[in-house]
């Protein structure tokens, strides 16, 4: 038995050189995910890509005829001549376009492991030919990341690495408000690898000592069963009008802790005449708030002098944001913290995403783990990572964004490592036509995803089980040596030899591999990361010591951390980075730069789509992160594979909804809108506010042929809109959309995700 590491968990594993013969959650999980399954059931799965492939027309006509892409079958070829084309066109286009034309973000992420990951490597490799246009910010929180630096001078990664503990929440707060929940499904995975899950545990704890949870969703089962949550459904969209309203109460009934906030914040003078309705003429409180939210202005007042009342967190999960103007609910979150005045307080204040991920409440520990170092991109150019489609399909035009005007660069070839933008974008009808601008694209993949399907050079990716790696979650104490398990399926490669290989013909290898080979590099970073350690008086075992253990820890500085509580202490000795060095209620950067959509203070701006406005589509979908997969791997895995209906990506719907509709459980429907439709398999749930659907991401895209806006499977992203967050973010808003639901008579189709695409050998 071998530990191995998985963003979704660690696991113990047997194998026969070939194939897992049985995987267990490690023993030192005591929350284990079922995700597990996914990757032994899906190591050896048809949808493999076992050898080098080239899409035909690519092949017979050379770099254009991009139209082609998802339409025609594959040639396959041997590696050297998948080596051959790649670098001839990668050297082609960096000489005669230059780096400006490479589109190298490769957004997606990949899989556990530190040097083997993906996006590290492919960005290292482009940085060598000269650099890459890159994408900024995130699917995840890509508008409080714009955001929160102006608010608070902290990015969210930074907020997060230095979140209030789960181990001090389970001691001292007394109510935790969590607007977006605290998601059991999400916080089984963190980025990097989870060694331990503990929220749990940590939930359990604080409800026995009497802690009260309140769960602000759409959907009541988001929030850890555990916490015995009591559910505020306010209809999707609207929570910046019931944060404002809280808001509103604090102030109208001297709630507010005004020597918290005349010490740490600034922007109160702005702030305070918009929700007494000075500005407007229409107060911001509990009635005005129940008529958008439709949540009884009596629940909203309640709430809010509970607020006030006790040692409260707010919790902001990430899918706050990923909607349209989500800047404001993580502004008026962290608002009403400061007005509460519990900020740096143990167990008060707020938090952006326990449960988001299972990193968030982890304290720090001394050092991360090491990771394979990226160089510099000499290349300045680059787009906010969610206008990819607007780049591609406008390329010349100007967007807004963050206080600066950006030009989109001109895209001559695209090449993705480790990521699925055929899952992770919204509007897929659109985003294929944008993907079909570019002369060449290149991706390395494990498995006929639809982004590989929609490649012109398709090179086979190995998984992490079949190479020799270490890894461990951002900010997670358990750091595992990853052994390769079993031989790599087919004549799948290590991302690191691909590029090895490709860094050789064009001259850049000795810069990409420093003449190391992997083993070589694991035993250098980790020598490098170790003597760092001991310079520190930190004592971490030697390579050899390390490499064959189950695993190591490394030491965590405060178990007892609290979010800002150095700030809180010695304002003037520990400034927050923003202008005024205090929490900005009020943003003069962000009211200068002008925008409508995002004005200087939060306020409340009504969504184009949302239920509280009149359109053919009465049932508001969320479109959240999958139960049984992370995004969209392994979707072929028995895991994911078990919770499908009849083969599509559940949907769940409330009863009277159901009812209204004719529909049953089990059942195969159609969710459809202007922008595309697809098939689901009904699932009936009283866990759903009534008027809200959620069907999540992360079914395989099987479009019917010549019908690129209907996906036979159930990918939810050809129903969102690729519409930004705002001006100032121009995130994804991946979260929402307006659909309709109707039962499907016609036949089921057959699809085509389960099975490679047509495969040709080369004569
Ligand atoms: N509607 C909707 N859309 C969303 C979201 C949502 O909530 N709703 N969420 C968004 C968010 S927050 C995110 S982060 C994105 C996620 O989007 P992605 O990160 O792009 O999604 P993944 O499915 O994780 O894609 C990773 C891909 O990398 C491949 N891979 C794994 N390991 C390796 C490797 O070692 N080498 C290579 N070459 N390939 C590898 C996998 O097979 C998989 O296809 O989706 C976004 N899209
Ligand atoms: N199992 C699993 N876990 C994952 C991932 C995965 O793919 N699978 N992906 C990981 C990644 S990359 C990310 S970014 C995180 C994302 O973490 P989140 O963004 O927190 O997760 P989501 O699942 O998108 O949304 C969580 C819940 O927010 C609630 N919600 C949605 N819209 C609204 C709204 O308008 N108002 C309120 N009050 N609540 C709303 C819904 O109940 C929804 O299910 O998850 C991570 N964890
Ligand atoms: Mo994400």
């Amino acid at each position: 038995m071998r530990t191995h590491l998985t963003h979704w968990g660690a696991f113990e594993a047997e194998s026969d050189g070939k194939a897992l013969l049985s995987v267990r959650p490690w023993s030192q999980d005591l929350d284990p995910r079922d995700l597990l399954d996914n990757m032994a059931s899906a190591q050896h799965h048809p949808t493999r890509i076992l050898r080098p492939a080239i899409r035909a027309g690519w092949l017979e006509h050379g770099p254009g005829s991009g139209s082609g892409r998802g339409n025609e079958p594959f040639v396959e070829v041997s590696w050297n001549r998948a080596i051959e084309l790649a670098s001839a066109e990668l050297g082609r286009v960096y000489s005669e376009k230059g780096p400006s034309s490479v589109y190298g973000c490769s957004y997606g992420w990949a899989s556990a492991g530190r040097f083997h990951h993906a996006q590290s490597q492919i960005h290292r490799f482009l940085n060598g030919l000269g650099g890459y246009v890159s994408g900024v910010t995130d699917y995840s929180y890509g508008a409080s990341g714009v955001l929160l630096p102006h608010v608070i001078g902290a990015s969210p990664n930074q907020v997060m690495a230095g979140a209030t503990s789960w181990e001090v929440v389970s001691e001292k707060t007394e109510l935790f408000v969590a607007f977006g929940g605290i998601s059991e499904k999400n916080s089984g995975i963190a980025p990097g690898g989870v060694g331990r899950h503990v929220a749990r545990a940590a939930i359990r704890k604080a409800v026995a000592r009497g802690c009260r949870f309140i769960d602000v969703t759409p959907i009541s089962d988001d929030t850890y069963k555990e916490a015995g949550a009591e559910w505020i459904a306010p209809i999707p969209g609207s929570d910046a009008a019931l944060m404002l309203a809280l808001a509103y109460v604090l102030d109208n009934e001297k709630l507010a802790d005004e020597k918290f906030l005349a010490r740490y914040c600034v922007g109160l003078d702005e702030f305070l005449p918009y929700i007494r309705g000075d500005v407007d003429g229409e107060p911001k409180n509990p009635s005005w708030a129940e008529k958008l939210t439709r949540v009884p202005a009596i629940r909203i007042t309640q709430l809010a002098r509970d607020m006030a009342a006790s040692r409260t967190m707010i919790n902001l999960s990430w899918s706050m944001q990923r909607q349209q103007h989500g800047e404001q609910t993580i502004w008026l979150g962290v608002t009403l913290a400061a007005m509460l005045g519990q900020i740096g307080l143990p167990g008060g204040g707020f938090q952006h995403g326990y449960g988001s991920s299972a990193d968030v409440g982890l304290p720090l520990g001394v050092s991360s783990a090491p990771s394979f170092p990226q160089g510099r991109n000499p290349e300045t150019s680059y787009i906010p990572v969610a206008r990819i489609a607007d780049m591609l399909l406008n390329p010349g035009s100007q967007i807004d964004f963050n206080g600066k005007q950006i030009t989109l660069p001109e895209i001559e070839l695209i090449y993705w490592a480790g990521g699925n933008p055929f899952h992770h974008h919204q509007d897929l009808a659109r985003f294929r036509k944008a993907w079909a601008q570019p002369a060449t694209v290149i991706v390395n993949e494990q498995f006929w995803t639809s982004t590989a399907r929609h490649a012109d050079i398709v090179l086979p990716a190995t998984m992490s089980i079949e190479r020799n790696d270490y890894g461990a979650g951002r900010n997670d104490p358990s750091f595992f040596p990853m052994h390769a398990l079993t031989e790599p399926a087919g004549i799948a490669r290590d991302d690191y030899d691909i590029f090895s290989a490709i860094a050789a013909k064009l001259g850049t290898v000795d810069a990409f591999t420093e003449k190391r080979d992997t083993m070589g590099w694991l035993r250098h970073l980790y020598g490098q990361w170790s003597s760092k350690l001991s310079e520190r008086g930190v004592k971490v075992v030697d390579f050899e010591t390390f490499w064959e253990s189950e695993k190591i820890e490394i030491p965590v500085i405060e178990p007892s951390q609290v979010l800002l509580s150095d700030y809180r202490q010695n304002p003037g000795k520990y400034p927050l980075g923003t202008p005024s060095g205090k929490i900005e209620i009020f943003s003069s950067t962000i009211a200068g730069f002008g925008y409508a959509d995002c004005p200087g203070h939060p306020v409340w701006i009504e969504p184009d789509e949302w239920l509280g406005s009149s359109s053919d589509y009465p049932l508001h979908l969320i479109a959240n992160q999958p139960k049984t997969k992370l995004h969209s791997q392994l979707d072929v895995g028995a895991t994911s594979q078990k919770s499908k209906i009849q083969g599509r990506e559940p949907i769940r719907m409330n009863p009277d909804d159901a009812a209204a509709r004719g529909l049953e459980n089990g059942q195969v429907v159609l969710v459809r809108n202007d922008r595309g439709r697809c098939l689901a398999g009904l699932t009936i749930s009283p866990s759903l506010r009534r008027g809200v659907v959620q069907l999540s991401a992360g079914a395989w895209y099987d479009p019917a042929p010549n019908d690129p806006s209907f996906c036979r499977h159930g990918n939810a992203n050809v129903l969102t809109a690729d519409r930004p967050s705002s001006s100032l973010s121009q995130a994804t808003t991946a979260q929402h959309a307006l659909v309709e639901v109707e039962a499907w008579s016609a036949e089921i189709p057959d699809l085509t995700v389960r099975i490679s695409p047509v495969l040709i050998p080369e004569r």
